[in-house]
């Protein structure tokens, strides 16, 4: 929005030409988002904390969980109210891509706090069924889907990093592959969310990495030199990225062990599926899995855990999945493991961003 008040005034004041750069306002969107978290961050608190909007912790878990009863929840109110409106301020809104992420945002953001709300309502650490859950967020997936590939310039072949000759096109595919990784993500994002601060490091450290994929994917030359796919406006998204980054690292200052705040599912499932929705329009999709590659983990370690959980009559992989709780039972101090996946998650951006000069 500032950029439509702010960037016309250029042509008196020569200084307001700085709005026309995206890293510009990607900045400015994280230092807005992370200032709106810094300071309403103990309005909320309170607030849910009056309204007894507490987290039920399962009786089942590691024994250390149990001292967390009552901590309030729905903290990713907060987040989203941050990167919406910080978003919202910077962002160029007449960007297509822009709208797209807002959407998933919203949208997912919506079934996380049905979800919270129900949990709530009922008094139980479960809200939604998984199914229902699962089916609205496929639904949505498949809409974003639909829309982006509506796109007459949106290009439907799979780009493999480092392998230039197998780029297959998936046609109509690419709607139901978009669907997967947006609802994918989301749903790791929100298994990964078991411990303080351990979903929102990892999140901000990949939107960082995306600040820097959908900057060079969304400029032609710097993407022409590095010879990565070209997507036209998608730089814009750099803009949403930085927000992210910025109420991320606003809500850690007080998710941050011991928490003070979780984020719920209205946190959760809309920072994985929005993540989703970048990689996807951005064409970096598969290095997705890298870029949130402790995302993908703790995921894959639920998933071996119930195979292995059934076909073995009962006998596990790991202590507990995911696998955060496996190091936990192991005797691992919490902020240990959740800083060395933090470290992990470090690494990761780091590698994901050099495969730009390695492809
Ligand atoms: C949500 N939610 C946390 C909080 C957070 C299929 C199955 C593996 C699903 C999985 C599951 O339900 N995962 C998704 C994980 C919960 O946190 C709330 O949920 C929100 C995110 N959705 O924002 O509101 C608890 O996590 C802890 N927490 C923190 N700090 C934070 O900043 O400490 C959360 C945020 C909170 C708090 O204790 O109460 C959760 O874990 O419930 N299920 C599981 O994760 C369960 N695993 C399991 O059953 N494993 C089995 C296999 C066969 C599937 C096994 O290994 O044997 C475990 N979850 C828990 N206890 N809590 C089981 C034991």
């Amino acid at each position: 929005m500032l950029y439509y008040l702010l960037y016309p005034l250029h042509t008196t004041i020569s200084a307001f030409n700085v709005f026309r750069y995206i890293t510009f306002r990607a900045i400015y969107a994280s230092l807005t988002a992370m200032l709106i978290c810094l300071l309403l961050g103990p309005w909320v608190i309170r607030r849910l904390t009056e309204h007894q909007v507490h987290q039920y912790v399962r009786q089942d878990g590691p024994p250390t969980h149990l001292a967390k009863t009552g901590t309030p929840t729905m903290g990713g109110l907060l987040i989203l109210f941050a990167v919406v409106t910080a978003t919202l301020l910077w962002g160029d809104l007449a960007n297509f891509f822009l709208w797209m992420v807002i959407l998933v945002t919203i949208s997912y953001g919506a079934i996380g706090f049905a979800d919270d709300y129900l949990m709530q309502k009922k008094k139980q650490s479960k809200g939604l069924s998984g199914s229902s859950k699962f089916l609205i967020q496929a639904a949505i997936g498949i809409l974003v889907g639909g829309l982006i590939y509506t796109r007459a310039d949106f290009d439907t072949h799979l780009i493999v990093p480092f392998l230039k000759e197998i780029n297959p096109d998936l046609g109509w595919a690419y709607i139901l592959f978009a669907a997967f990784v947006i609802v994918g993500t989301s749903n790791a994002v929100n298994l990964t969310d078991g411990l303080d601060g351990l979903a929102i490091g990892p999140m901000t450290v990949a939107a960082a990495t995306f600040v820097v994929l959908s900057y060079v994917s969304g400029h032609a030359k710097i993407a022409d030199y590095l010879q990565i796919q070209y997507v036209g406006s998608s730089g814009e998204l750099a803009v949403f990225c930085g927000a992210v980054v910025g109420a991320g690292m606003g809500f850690l200052w007080y998710n941050s062990y011991p928490a003070q705040i979780f984020m719920g599912d209205v946190g959760s499932l809309p920072l994985g599926g929005a993540l989703g929705a970048v990689a996807v329009i951005t064409k970096h999709e598969i290095l997705l899995a890298l870029v949130g590659g402790i995302f993908v983990i703790e995921a894959l370690s639920v998933i071996f855990q119930v195979c292995f959980f059934k076909v073995s009559n009962g006998r596990r992989i790991f202590r507990m999945a995911p696998l955060h709780h496996h190091f936990e039972l192991k005797g691992w101090p919490e902020p240990k493991v959740i800083v060395r996946f933090w470290i992990i998650a470090i690494i990761l951006g780091l590698l994901s961003i050099s495969t730009l000069k390695l492809r």
